[in-house]
């Protein structure tokens, strides 16, 4: 869970967290990693105070690097279990979906993505003028990785470690798009969609900007060039 500034909602998804990976629903055990990025909030010492009392919770406070993509990989590479899943903490994104995403992992997919496209799922809140933007970058996206998914501008989903630990060396962490990454690189991967409906930010404030914008046009523009050196070079 990559935190900047999220103090408003942090607790409040820790808890949810583990009513919906409680052991008596049956879902499989597992550990949280908070990586924040030195939140002037202070949004780090919230959660090490959970982590203080709960062996599940572990907190990185990271004061040189920044960015949401590189704290994904960050947590990523410290992560222990099978399946790595990465979830926003303003509450956008649905936390009771966490098991079906770590059981399409575990039935095979290599990819598992909280999906608004898919059935079930819907943007919510979401204002139209984003709404536009970000289906259009949907559109930019799906062509940038090659594979036909709904929601390829989706911030929660799931990985296989081994999907992780094949592309752990070619992944860049640039920009907030880090699930492009996981679309892009290596051989084309089996993605699996379950949907969920975005949610309003429950609290603090939004980290999306301009910045944002330029740092995924640069994405797209160098994996579609990847894509097509990488598949000339295997075909
Ligand atoms: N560690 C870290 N986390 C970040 C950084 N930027 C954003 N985040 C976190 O990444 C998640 C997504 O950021 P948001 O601001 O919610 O982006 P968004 O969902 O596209 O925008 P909204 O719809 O306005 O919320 C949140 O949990 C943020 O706290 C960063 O530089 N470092
Ligand atoms: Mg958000």
């Amino acid at each position: 869970m990559p935190t900047l500034d999220e103090a408003a909602t942090i607790e409040r998804l820790i808890d949810r967290i583990g009513e919906a990976l409680a052991p008596t629903t049956g879902a499989p055990p597992f550990e949280l990693i908070v990586v924040d990025d030195d939140s002037p909030d202070e949004t780090w010492r919230i959660a090490q105070a959970r982590a203080d009392r709960d062996a599940r919770i572990r907190v990185i406070r990271r004061v040189g690097p920044r960015g949401l993509s590189s704290a994904v990989l960050a947590g990523m590479a410290m992560a222990r279990g099978d399946v790595l899943v990465v979830i926003d903490a303003d509450l956008q994104h649905d936390e009771r979906c966490i098991p079906a995403l770590v059981a399409a992992i575990d039935a095979g997919a290599d990819v598992a993505l909280g999906s608004r496209e898919a059935e079930g799922g819907g943007y919510g809140p979401f204002a139209r003028w984003r709404l536009g933007a970000s289906r259009l970058g949907a559109e930019l996206a799906r062509r940038a990785v090659g594979v036909e998914v709904g929601d390829p501008m989706s911030g929660f989903f799931a990985v296989s470690r081994d999907r992780y630990q094949e592309l752990s060396g070619q992944l860049n962490p640039r920009g907030f798009k880090i699930l492009l990454e996981f679309l892009a690189r290596g051989p084309e991967p089996d993605v699996a969609e379950i949907g969920y409906v975005f949610g309003r930010r429950a609290g603090g404030t939004t980290k999306f900007n301009g910045g944002v914008v330029a740092a995924f046009v640069v994405s797209v523009i160098e994996l579609t060039v990847a894509r097509r050196l990488g598949r000339r070079r295997r075909a």
